[in-house]
């Protein structure tokens, strides 16, 4: 089978350099293997094929012919949805783990057991002031500890809410939950609901399962997103303006570099620590020093708090030891495509693994924990720089581009700007804007990049339509990526923007001492998907209304990850349309994909009726993104706000 053409992989120059020398090396990367995987199973895709006992496997037929049932008697709809579900239950579990395992770290913390201290004072206070915790005459630890252990009620109380809901859900979007009976107790314990209900022989109600379905989006939301950022940001700080670089090119041709990747950032963070005190060592070694630089959602934490560069997102990550020039590959949880290996046996990379649960066979061991954080930190920044001397300078080559972008654009960031125009009220200029029109909606574009898709193509189409049309752009994941490389989060990326949206960023960043505001702002990770929904839910409290009748949007054009799916289905719970580009696996069900995506083919109810949000699933970005401003145009509307002219829509490059 022929390959796809290195210009048909990605948009990014340095990833097309890239593929060609993984193939005339023979080293073989996700692209490669996303072709040999086409084309796809029919079943598979339209999510109609079951597994989940030894009756099976079943699969139902499109079309109406036989076979209409599984062995058991389950049909279509009941298949699709479980499917659903478990799908949800996989994006949600890894988040919730992510949570608890920085609510551990930060008692642990309080407890003098860890070599970290707590950096955001301002935000613990904040946060334990939330809780109803006392704070007079406590020292900062043990207020560290009461805010710890509320964290871990999350994943222990067996009545009641979780805490993280009750601080953060809007009141007029939990109405909706408590009267259905969705609001989640505990993260464990609805996680483990969610696969009992889903098991072979027990919840056969698609609708039901669609409304479980619901209650593990807001496990997501809360166990996940909004507890993981709230206590990073208490260990960590809270992210603030910060300027760097993206593209493969931000590695360093004679530098020790360590790629650090995965999501938490408690052993990054000490990465990056230990590099700093190890750079002598590096130059000993005949290196100008040691650089990190990140990969993925690890890159984004540290993106956001120390500004270091980022080579790559998701479905290039590969790529980034192709160039020959990677010491080490850290990496620790979720999204680390096994596949690294295999490409660092080709070159001289140290891949290290660093927990536990996430091991790969070939790759060096380094067990991370939070008490043991500089001994394991200091081991591994000391095996890159041994590792220095093993690369081999005639395979070397890492494409030049960089391209400069900010970052760090946390909620407090974004409010102390919005502050300097008005310090009584913050949020009013925001809201007139969007009142007037100039704004004319708020966008989330999120999610991941997917070796099957062209890089960063969706991404950056649908957020140029958006801005196009006076949309502003929050950006998190490996989105954030895409909108990076290509322009969009540094000032030439106005060109892109409406008149009287390039008008308001540019008031936003005098503000702030600035030319101007990029016209995508850099939120962070993907459990920092939190930043955005407090943003919206304090726009909306600002108005008195829902987050549901906000003109307001998220999309995930280049997903492949079912967190991706998870973290849609929370926005959907808060009333929030969500776009994915990439095949849901839902087709096979006419119910299902009515009741997620308001089609109405089969009737019934839908989940834009009952919360606000639907699913959007439209392969072509740029009828996304007219999708989208229709739905920014009708919740507009909805408030009584004018909706203003469209620009005409490009084609998708
Ligand atoms: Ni989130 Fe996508 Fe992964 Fe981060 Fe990137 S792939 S769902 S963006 S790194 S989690
Ligand atoms: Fe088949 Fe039912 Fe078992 Fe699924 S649960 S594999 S549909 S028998």
């Amino acid at each position: 089978m022929a390959l796809r053409e290195a210009q048909d992989v990605s948009i990014d120059s340095g990833v097309q350099q890239l593929v060609e020398k993984a193939r005339q090396e023979r080293v073989e990367t996700a692209f490669d293997r996303a072709q040999k995987m086409s084309p796809v199973c029919g079943f598979g895709s339209a999510g109609v094929c079951c597994r989940l006992c030894l009756e099976g496997p079943c699969r139902i037929m499109p079309n109406g012919r036989e076979p209409q049932h599984g062995v058991c008697g389950a049909n279509v709809d009941t298949i699709v949805a479980r499917n659903f579900l478990a799908t949800l239950v996989s994006g949600t579990a890894p988040h919730a783990e992510h949570g608890r395992e920085v609510a551990l770290a930060l008692l642990a913390t309080a407890e003098g057991k860890t070599p970290f201290t707590i950096k955001g004072i301002d935000k613990l206070l904040h946060i334990a002031g939330e809780l109803g915790i006392d704070t007079e005459r406590r020292e900062i630890n043990e207020v560290a500890k009461a805010v710890a252990l509320k964290a871990l009620e999350d994943f222990q109380k067996q009545q009641g809410t979780m805490n993280w809901l009750d601080i953060r859900a809007q009141a007029k979007a939990r109405q909706t939950w408590d009267k259905l009976g969705l609001t989640p107790v505990n993260a464990h314990l609805e996680i483990s609901r969610a696969i009992t209900r889903g098991a072979m022989g027990c919840d056969a109600d698609p609708l039901n399962l669609l409304l479980g379905a619901i209650t593990i989006g807001l496990v997501d939301g809360y166990a996940g997103l909004h507890l993981s950022s709230d206590l990073q940001d208490i260990l960590f700080g809270t992210p603030r303006a910060v300027k760097s670089r993206y593209c493969m090119g931000v590695l360093q041709p004679h530098m020790v570099n360590i790629a650090v990747h995965g999501h938490v950032p408690m052993l990054s963070e000490k990465v990056v620590e230990w590099a700093r005190k190890l750079n002598d060592e590096a130059e000993k070694a005949g290196a100008e020093g040691i650089n990190v630089v990140g990969v993925c959602c690890t890159g984004n934490e540290l993106l956001m708090r120390q500004g270091v560069p980022i080579a790559s997102s998701f479905s290039s990550q590969e790529l980034v030891i192709v160039t020959g020039a990677v010491e080490a590959m850290v990496v620790d949880i979720q999204c680390i495509m096994p596949g690294i290996q295999k490409v660092a046996e080709c070159y001289h990379t140290k891949i290290i693994t660093t927990m536990g649960d996430v091991k790969i066979p070939g790759a060096t061991h380094v067990e991370f924990h939070p008490e043991t954080a500089d001994q394991a930190a200091e081991k591994i920044v000391r095996l890159a720089v041994q590792n220095y001397a093993c690369r081999d300078a005639s395979r070397v080559a890492i494409p030049e581009e960089t391209v400069e972008a900010y970052a760090g654009f946390s909620v407090e960031q974004i409010l102390e700007v919005l502050g300097n125009l008005n310090s009584e009220e913050p949020l009013k200029p925001l809201v007139d804007a969007i009142a007037s029109g100039a704004i004319r909606g708020v966008a989330a574009l999120v999610g991941c990049t997917n070796p099957r898709e062209k890089q960063d193509v969706g991404n950056i189409t649908v957020a140029k339509e958006l801005m196009k049309n006076n949309v502003l752009i929050v950006t998190t994941g490996c989105a954030a990526h895409s909108l990076g490389k290509h322009g969009l989060m540094n000032l030439s990326g106005l060109d892109y923007c409406g008149e009287e949206l390039r008008n308001v960023l540019v008031t936003l960043g005098k503000a702030a001492g600035l030319p101007a505001l990029p016209p995508a702002l850099h939120m962070g990770s993907c459990v920092d998907n939190s930043r955005p929904a407090n943003l919206l839910r304090a726009i909306a409290d600002y108005l008195g209304v829902g987050i549901r009748q906000l003109p307001v949007v998220g999309s995930c054009p280049e997903t492949h990850s079912p967190k991706a799916m998870s973290i849609g289905t929370y926005f959907i719970a808060c009333g929030v349309d969500v776009h994915v580009g990439v095949n849901p696996q839902i087709s096979g069900s006419d119910f299902v994909t009515s009741v997620l995506c308001n089609d109405r083919t089969a009737g019934g109810v839908t989940t834009d009726e009952v919360f606000g949000g639907k699913l959007i699933y439209q392969p072509d970005p740029v009828k996304a993104a007219q999708e989208l401003l229709d739905r920014i145009d009708q919740k507009r509307a909805g408030l009584g706000l004018p909706v203003p002219q469209r620009e005409v829509a490009d084609c998708a490059g």
